[in-house]
């Protein structure tokens, strides 16, 4: 005689399932940010803008694990949103638009977001950006999970046509 229906024990199976899955994520996020097992992120910086505005960040990413990552998403305190983004030439026309799906940087490479190509855009800035400050950013990554980069807010001046 069955103690339990055979649709309770499957629940129960993925139940503990779901639990290691999350035990799972856990333990990845809480590695540390350094070494050969993780990312690494250089040289993040934004153009000096004034609350209300957008501005544009910039940063390397270096994939050194043997697993290629995919940056989903970004979010900063100091803006109302971040997107990533594309900057491309459009019939001599530098223009920008959203990118759809993340950005891909594969195992033992790196990916510069740079002025005239991707970038990361702040929208409606909660505060001026001046040079020298300091912001912290962070980016959602499939593999990595959540990782925070310090950002150096840089004159204005260095500004590029297209951000
Ligand atoms: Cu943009």
């Amino acid at each position: 005689m069955e103690a339990r229906p055979r649709w309770m024990r499957r629940a129960a199976v993925a139940a503990v399932a779901s639990l290691l899955l999350l035990a799972g994520c856990a333990a990845r996020a809480a590695s540390p940010a350094s070494g050969k097992n993780s990312l690494r992120l250089r040289q993040a910086w934004a153009r000096a803008a004034e609350a209300g505005q957008n501005a544009a960040v910039y940063l390397t990413i270096e994939n050194p694990t043997g697993q290629a990552d995919r940056l989903l998403d970004v979010r900063t305190d100091v803006a109302g949103r971040a997107e990533l983004h594309q900057s491309r030439m459009n019939g001599g026309v530098m223009e920008m638009q959203p990118v759809t799906g993340g950005l891909e940087v594969g195992a033992g490479k790196s990916l510069s977001l740079a002025p005239g190509g991707y970038h990361i855009m702040l929208f409606d800035l909660r505060r001026s950006l001046r040079p020298g400050d300091r912001f912290q950013l962070q980016l959602r990554f499939r593999r990595a999970g959540l990782v925070e980069v310090p950002v150096e807010v840089r004159s204005a001046a260095a500004a590029m046509p297209g951000m």
